[in-house]
């Protein structure tokens, strides 16, 4: 029996149903959504700064952040709009590599991303330190196109997508939690599908 729909086609499309959170359904394109326009980044004049609790403060260009050591994911993304994506793949830089040159201070407790435009997205640092997570180039094995986050993007695992950053320009951490972009609209501050934690109200 299926609990819906949904989960219905799930199944048809070759997956099993139980990797679709409540109240979602699974499209096999990668739809685009932010709020605003797509930034014009000139990749030669881009920055990621990390800052905040650390012991050595950086700021990286392109290049420096290019040669970090880089790896691969696969995982599945999850809208709060309800549309799920499967096996995405995401090739980038471990926020390991990092945390090795700038040192989190034993206060740091959260982890704000920074981005074009003035967007922010926090988590708790333990979710951006996952295996799953990455400051992600590529996506699905292409570079990242200007509308899903070009240059560099992050993916937060297992919480609804508005918590992967695209346009990523920097990463604060804190010791105290503060609400992001898309939190201080109502937004639910953890995210997880698997509890429907979409709004607040
Ligand atoms: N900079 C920025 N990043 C953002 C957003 C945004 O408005 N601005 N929206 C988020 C939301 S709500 C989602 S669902 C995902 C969508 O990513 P995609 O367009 O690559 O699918 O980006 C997230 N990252
Ligand atoms: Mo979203």
């Amino acid at each position: 029996m299926f609990r819906s729909k949904a989960e219905r086609k799930v199944t048809e499309m070759g997956y099993d149903p139980s990797r679709l959170p409540p109240g979602q359904y699974l499209t096999d394109k990668w739809p685009v959504l932010h709020a605003g326009s797509v930034p014009h980044v000139d990749r030669s004049l881009w920055t990621l700064r990390v800052f905040g609790e650390v012991e050595n403060e950086l700021t990286l260009t392109w290049s420096e952040f290019a040669a970090l050591p880089h790896s691969s994911n696969v995982q599945d993304i999850h809208c709060v709009t309800r549309w799920s994506k499967f096996d995405t793949e995401f090739t980038g830089v471990h926020w390991r590599e990092l945390a090795a040159l700038v040192k989190p201070k034993p206060t740091a407790q959260y982890a704000i991303a920074h981005a074009e435009h003035g967007f922010t997205a926090n988590v708790p640092l333990s979710y951006l330190a996952d295996d799953n997570a990455i400051l992600a180039t590529h996506g699905d094995g292409a570079e990242l196109t200007p509308d899903h986050g070009w240059p560099v993007r992050l993916v937060i695992p297992g919480k609804y997508f508005w918590k992967s950053a695209k346009w990523l320009t920097g990463i604060e951490l804190r010791a105290t939690d503060q609400p992001g972009f898309w939190e201080r609209y109502g937004y639910n501050n953890n995210a997880d599908p698997w509890a429907e934690e979409r709004y607040e109200f």
